[in-house]
């Protein structure tokens, strides 16, 4: 019987605490500034991914939720995968003549998400993770997250970060080639488990401007990009690095709120503008921030911290105690809400509540 060389493996979402925006090398996906997010719970937003190689099979060919995706030449897609089968022949198979030589056969990539790829969400992030963990098992690959990482990069940037769970940094490195461009664990999940990030979907609408291109435009028009990516993310990273070390959620929310309004900014300051928050994301901030002041006039600390990604949908970091009080909050002031909790606004918890 003829052996199945076949693999699958899930990644989860991750959400940035300190924004990418901003790429000085397009092709390799190389960013402008490193950035910091924080991985999602597994059992909640992931995508989970089987790959099959097979020497019967005519060409590489991709799924994704059942349905057949043309795979570009040249594409990220077909980079991805390319570099995959170079990691095979140069890691097992010159090393091992034993191995099977299935770097030589084409796959066949199937990929599921768990959410709604309309809901907003990152749904580029955790495919292309899942795929370059599913197929570094199908070649059996001996090689770190951080290497993986590397090539998922070429898929979506932030895609690298889903290579690790917990909070996880994306050093953008220097080299013209990339290949210190790769994300490193500043944390694991154990080391801070009550952190949770509460997603509330405001609108499923496709959002108008796509990453790739806002950011672009962001990067040949911007003047306050020169100064984020020079001085403040520099600055940003270490801060939060520090306060993730040292569990410290006041400094974390701080630092995540004003990033968060600052990659918001540089949209604004793009030629043309461009807007990603709507009203209701506007009122969500002027919740959380009288939420915190409260907070702050008893205890002197901020108990949530809201994100914003390039569409209007809040992400909100809270401690496991504090869920239930924001989650009950959220439901009080938008009370449309409620009738159409289903269709409009979701909450996720990276945990259960
Ligand atoms: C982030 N975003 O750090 C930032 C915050 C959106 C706002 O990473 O062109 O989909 O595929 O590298 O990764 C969105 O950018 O862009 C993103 P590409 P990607 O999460």
């Amino acid at each position: 019987m003829a052996i199945i060389f076949q693999a699958t493996a899930s990644a989860p979402v991750n959400i940035a605490v300190i924004k990418y925006w901003g790429k000085r090398d397009t092709k390799l996906i190389l960013p402008t500034n490193s950035s910091l997010s924080v991985t999602l719970d597994q059992d909640h937003l992931k995508s989970t991914t089987t790959s099959r190689a097979d020497p019967s099979f005519e060409k590489d060919r991709l799924w994704l939720n059942g349905k057949e995706e043309e795979i570009k030449a040249g594409g990220r897609t077909a980079t991805c995968i390319k570099e995959m089968k170079r990691l095979r022949k140069v890691e097992v198979e010159d090393k091992d003549p034993s191995a099977p030589t299935i770097s030589k056969y084409p796959v066949h990539i199937s990929s599921y998400n768990n959410f709604p790829t309309a809901a907003g969400l990152a749904s580029s992030a955790a495919g292309f993770a899942a795929l370059v963990s599913s197929l570094g098992a199908l070649y059996a690959l001996p090689v770190s997250p951080s290497t993986l990482s590397l090539i998922a990069r070429q898929g979506s940037g932030s895609a690298c970060r889903s290579l690790y769970g917990g909070y996880v940094a994306w050093e953008m490195g220097s080299s013209p080639t990339g290949e210190d461009s790769i994300a490193v664990q500043v944390a694991p999940q154990s080391h801070w488990p009550d952190i949770h990030a509460l997603i509330c979907v405001v609108s499923d609408d496709k959002k108008g401007t796509s990453s790739t291109s806002g950011m672009q435009r962001t990067v040949e028009t911007s003047r306050l990009l020169e100064h984020r990516v020079a001085v403040v993310v520099p600055e940003r990273m270490r801060d939060i690095s520090a306060a993730i070390k040292a569990r410290d959620f006041d400094t974390f929310a701080r630092i995540t709120m004003q990033d968060s309004n600052q990659f918001h900014a540089v949209a604004l300051d793009t030629d043309p503008p461009i807007f990603y928050m709507n009203d209701v994301s506007k009122s969500i901030v002027a919740m959380i921030t009288e939420y915190n002041r409260v907070a702050m006039e008893k205890t002197g600390k901020r108990k949530a911290a809201y994100t914003y990604d390039a569409g209007p949908n809040a992400v909100i970091y809270v401690k496991k105690e504090n869920v239930k009080e924001v989650a009950d909050m959220i439901l009080y002031y938008f009370p449309d809400v409620k009738e159409n909790f289903k269709d409009v606004f979701h909450l996720y918890s990276s945990q259960e509540m």
